[in-house]
């Protein structure tokens, strides 16, 4: 799957999850409904298995929209103005923060590295060569009128000073907008990914950092502490905090993040921390981890709750979850093929609604993971899905 969709994607075809590469580019938002073709009508009284009656009565996928709100497939388009790297390793984006609409503009901000090799995964990392595909990386950000076109805009957050968390590399932003202000969250890394042996998470510790700016064209202000630390040794998310996604719920932040604890495979979740103020302190929810699969963390409100694709490792991978607190998640719908470190287009990410509108598009990525040939790196696509009751744009 990772190997054959960024040839998808390079190749110009557009991928629509589930029924592979359509020859003809069509509507890129019109997503397909139901993965199974045809499904005969529901007669009255037709004798069904405990299976069937669950594709009719839609618990886990959609034959419409009316069944299954939370159902969707997902469908890929390479985007234009951004360029997908010379394929030689050495520069990568991934890990796009969710989308935000001012001025007219929709917003991203992503990890760029850009090195002059590419990674090395195997102990031949220094000051200058990077051990991950985020490693000596910085947070950048493009703009776009239509999602499809972007335009690089530069860095917005550097390295930090040594020894200020976030020294070593930043990576893997999301967005805030609170109380007029804009601040971005991002992995602040102090030390080289993978050089702490402590645990199966490939040694990829790290903390959450924070930075805050007028404009989402900055200039950012780093505020030189960790604002989401390591949970006490022992705890479930004591190797690493990734993956932070602030929301405003109840007049507060909501700050999803995944943990990783030890294990072969290691075994991934994701918990919920809160608080009063952008910068902390932020206090860790008593039910966490609140959703026990997954790997980036993507949600959106949705109607008085929160909804979440959670993909790629877990029990309950490849589903869409729902929690009407945002805290007690429950699967909603079983999918497949879903986008890689999803940054949807959230317009109502941050007015703390009781009425959720969903999504219908965002940017994720696609790796290059050819280590033996030495050119590791990751391209930023569009997807489209189908998770929308009403969306309209708000801006910010
Ligand atoms: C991603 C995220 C975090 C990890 C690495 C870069 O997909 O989970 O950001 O550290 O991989």
């Amino acid at each position: 799957f990772r190997l054959l969709i960024p040839t998808c994607v390079l190749t110009g075809g557009l991928m629509s999850a589930m029924c592979c590469v359509a020859d003809e580019p069509t509507d890129p938002k019109s997503v397909p409904a139901f993965p199974y073709g045809e499904v005969p009508e529901q007669k009255p009284d037709m004798p069904l298995s405990r299976a069937m009656q669950r594709v009719y009565d839609g618990t886990y996928a959609g034959l419409d929209c009316a069944r299954n709100e939370l159902f969707s497939r997902f469908k890929y388009t390479p985007l234009k103005g951004l360029d997908y790297s010379n394929g030689d390793g050495t520069v990568s984006r991934r890990d796009a923060t969710k989308i935000i609409k001012h001025d007219g503009m929709f917003y991203v901000w992503y990890t760029k590295r850009h090195t002059a090799t590419p990674p090395n995964y195997d102990g031949g990392a220094n000051d200058t060569i990077p051990s991950r595909d985020w490693d000596l990386a910085e947070i950048w950000y493009a703009t776009s009128t239509d999602g499809f076109t972007w335009q690089e805009q530069g860095v917005a957050i550097k390295r930090n000073e040594k020894p200020n968390p976030g020294w070593r590399s930043v990576s893997t932003p999301d967005i805030l907008v609170w109380q007029g202000k804009y601040y971005l969250y991002y992995q602040a890394y102090l030390a080289m990914p993978g050089s702490r042996t402590s645990s199966a998470t490939n040694g990829d510790d790290c903390p959450v950092s924070a930075s805050v700016a007028d404009s989402p064209d900055g200039p950012w202000t780093p505020c030189n502490k960790i604002v989401v630390d390591n949970g006490p040794p022992g705890s479930w998310d004591q190797y690493v905090i990734h993956d932070p996604y602030p929301l405003v719920r109840n007049g507060k932040i909501y700050l999803y993040y995944k943990g990783e604890m030890g294990g072969d495979p290691p075994v991934r979740a994701q918990g919920l921390a809160i608080a009063d103020h952008p910068f902390g302190p932020f206090r860790k929810h008593p039910l966490n981890p609140v959703i026990n699969s997954g790997h980036e963390t993507s949600l959106f409100p949705f109607k008085e709750g929160l909804a979440a694709l959670v993909s790629r490792h877990g029990l309950e991978h490849n589903t869409i979850q729902y929690a009407p607190d945002g805290v007690n998640f429950e699967v909603a719908a079983i999918t497949g093929l879903m986008p890689i470190a999803p940054g949807a287009y959230v317009p109502d990410a941050f007015t703390d609604t009781k009425d959720g509108r969903g999504i219908t598009w965002g940017l994720c990525h696609f790796r290059n993971i050819k280590r033996d040939e030495g050119k590791s790196h990751s391209m930023l696509a569009r997807f489209d899905c189908d998770l929308s009751l009403d969306v309209h744009d708000i801006e910010m």
